[in-house]
Formats: C-alpha cells, structure tokens, sequence
C-alpha cells in the first residue's frame, strides 16, 4: 500500500441497458437520469481496452445524484470521499443517494466504457474486488492487467458457475501499448509464465500485476489512439486529461 494519497482517475461508464436483476424500484428510483458507474483506474492510457466490467457481488453500492441529470454507482464510502473533494455538485459532503444495489444484481448490464474501442461492453463478478478500495466497481483491461486477465478467462471456462451468459464475457483482450519484455499482452504473458490457475491466486498474481505494471510504465509504448507511437510516461497524463475534458473522468483520491 502506497504511502500517501493515491491519484486515480475515475471513469464514467454510462449504463445503456440494466441486466436482468435489476428491480423495478431502482429504475423508477433512478428515472429518466444517466446512470454511470464509475471505475477507479492507475492506468488511464489503458482505457482503449476495456472489456467489460467488475464488481463484487457481495458488495452494497448506492446510486447517488451526483450531478445534474447524472446519478452515479460507487459505494458509500467513495460517494462519501467525492463529496468531501468537491466531485459531487451541491455542498461540500452533501449525498444524494436515490437506491441501493447489490453487485450481484448489477450483472450482465450493459455500460459503454469511456474511450472504449468496443463501445458496449458488460459487468461481470470479480472476487477479488474490495469494498475498502476505489469505488468498488473495477473496469476491465485484460490485455494490462493480471487481475482482470485471469478473471475475464476463469468466467469464461465456468460461466454457468458464475451465472453469467458467455456472450457477456465475449470480448477479447484488446492491445493498447507494447514492450520489450512482455509484448503487447503482457496481462497473459505474464498468467501463462507464473502458471495463474486462477483469479484466487492473489500471491502469483501481485508478482505478475508488479512486472506489467513497471515494464508498462517505464518501457511502453503506445500503440492506439491519439498518442499511439508515444510512451505510456508521456501518454498516461494526456489520455487523463482528455477523458477529463470530454467529461467522462474525474480525479479522484484516497
Ligand atoms: B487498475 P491500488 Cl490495465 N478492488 O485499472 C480491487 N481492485 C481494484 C479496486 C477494488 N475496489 N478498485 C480499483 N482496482 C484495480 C486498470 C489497470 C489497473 C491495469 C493494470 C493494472 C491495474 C484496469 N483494471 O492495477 O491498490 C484497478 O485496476 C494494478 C495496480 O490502488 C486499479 O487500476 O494500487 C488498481 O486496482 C488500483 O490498485
């Protein structure tokens, strides 16, 4: 754990279709207003690739009225923190909450991840994903993380085990920077090297997720979108910035 405050950058996904859970009350709740959930990301640059989504399916979220017209999925504690650092339109630790839901009902609905190259994508269960960290709801690059690697490949070996339908786990890791070291997807490079047999093998796992994320930072290059040929150092903090300007990302800390 880092000394210090952590920088992210949270990312607004916009919730195009709920998945089959979601009760009548919270959609009346949430009315005619956008509702995004939105991701605590280290890795802005990666958003190119997104996947899908996670969220764990034990954890409570609420839907709070954020902005005008804009009502936001997070935890408490995040809502909380945004609040708190001026995020959330109103007065400073003001919390506007309209409903609550479990993750485990949020499955299988449809998100548009911002920056995306794939422009719909789902939100699937991940267990490692902790209600003490971020906004408890993870986006997905598997082609740069470990983590989301692994899990992305574990649902689609047991989807009926996790009861999601294998077309929500349907699209594949997308590559958006390379290395000399690992490639351009060094998520499974990495996997396959260590032998990760699955998303619970947290041990193996922070070694993969400490490799990528240093060769990434320090010898990537990028190799989509705007700042494609650039560093991932140089392109990390203009990426950011420009999901923060098209309104689709803030920074937030804790
Ligand atoms: B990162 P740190 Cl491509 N529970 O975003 C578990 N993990 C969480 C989380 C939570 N509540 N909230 C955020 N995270 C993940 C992208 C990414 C990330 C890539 C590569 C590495 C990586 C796409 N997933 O993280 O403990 C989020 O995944 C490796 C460090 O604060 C977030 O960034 O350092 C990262 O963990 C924050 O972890």
């Amino acid at each position: 754990e880092a000394v210090g405050p952590q920088e992210y950058t949270a990312v607004k996904m916009e919730v195009l279709e709920w998945g089959p859970d979601v009760s009548g009350d919270v959609k009346q709740a949430v009315g005619g207003k956008k509702v995004f959930m939105v991701a605590a990301t280290l890795r802005p640059e990666t958003m190119y690739g997104q996947t899908n989504a996670f969220v764990g399916t034990g954890i409570e979220y609420g839907l709070y009225e954020a902005k005008e017209g804009e009502v936001w999925l997070v935890t408490e504690r995040s809502a909380r923190n945004m609040a708190f650092q001026g995020i959330f339109d109103g007065a400073r630790g003001d919390l506007r909450k309209v409903a609550s839901v479990k993750g485990a009902d949020v499955i299988g609905t449809k998100i548009r991840p911002p920056f995306g190259i794939v422009p719909e994508v789902y939100v699937l269960p991940m267990e490692g994903v902790l209600a003490t960290k971020g906004t408890g709801v993870v986006t997905s690059v598997p082609s740069d993380s470990p983590d989301d690697w692994r899990t992305l490949m574990d649902l689609r070996k047991k989807a009926d085990m996790y009861k999601i339908k294998p077309e929500w786990a349907a699209v594949d890791p997308i590559p958006v920077l390379s290395t000399p070291k690992f490639g351009d997807m060094a998520a499974e490079k990495l996997c396959t090297e260590l032998k990760i047999q699955s998303q619970r093998d947290t041990k193996l796992l922070a070694e993969a997720k400490e490799q990528t994320y240093k060769e990434g930072f320090y010898n990537g290059v990028m190799t989509i979108g705007d700042f494609k040929g650039e560093p991932v150092q140089e392109a990390k903090p203009k990426v950011r910035q420009q999901m923060m300007d098209a309104g689709l990302a803030v920074a937030y800390a804790e």
